[in-house]
């Protein structure tokens, strides 16, 4: 079973450069209520290491590339991050970490809630048993 789904974004290149269109509900499953950007990952650093319970996320990579690890706790995919072209959906109760970050990497995400440290499960044998 696979894990990634995806939502393809309109790129409009020319050579003035690339747009990029994300429309709240339209390109997402969901309509935005915040917005984050991760970059300026230190070589070797790696990020993530959690599930949410009920927060969904679409994240799609500006510039440069990492790797995003899924795992629903039985199934665990990587996925390259190295495109504008499609966000990768990071369902509820899908453990998730971010490794192998370009120096340049711009990650994306969007979420469909505000910041609520209490929907973080950071321990994975606690995201193992939630999941039973
Ligand atoms: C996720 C992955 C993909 C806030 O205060 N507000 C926010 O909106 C966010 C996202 C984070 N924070 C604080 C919480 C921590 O003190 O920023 C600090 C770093 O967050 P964290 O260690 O959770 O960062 P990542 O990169 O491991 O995870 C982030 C998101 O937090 C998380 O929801 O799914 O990116």
């Amino acid at each position: 079973m696979s894990l990634e789904v995806s939502y393809p974004f309109k790129n409009i290149e020319n050579a003035d450069g690339k747009l990029v269109v994300i429309e709240s509900a339209r390109n997402l499953p969901f309509e935005i209520k915040r917005t984050y950007f991760i970059m300026n990952v230190r070589k070797g650093e790696s990020r993530g290491f959690h599930a949410h319970k009920e927060l969904r996320q679409v994240a799609v990579c500006l510039k440069g590339s990492c790797k995003m690890i899924l795992d629903d706790g039985i199934n665990k995919q990587t996925v390259a991050m190295n495109s504008t072209k499609e966000g990768l959906l990071i369902d509820k109760m899908i453990w998730h970490e971010m490794h192998e970050f370009s120096d340049d990497c711009i990650l994306a995400v969007f979420a469909d809630d505000y910041y609520d440290e209490e929907d973080y499960i950071r321990s994975y044998d606690c995201f193992l048993e939630k999941g039973e």
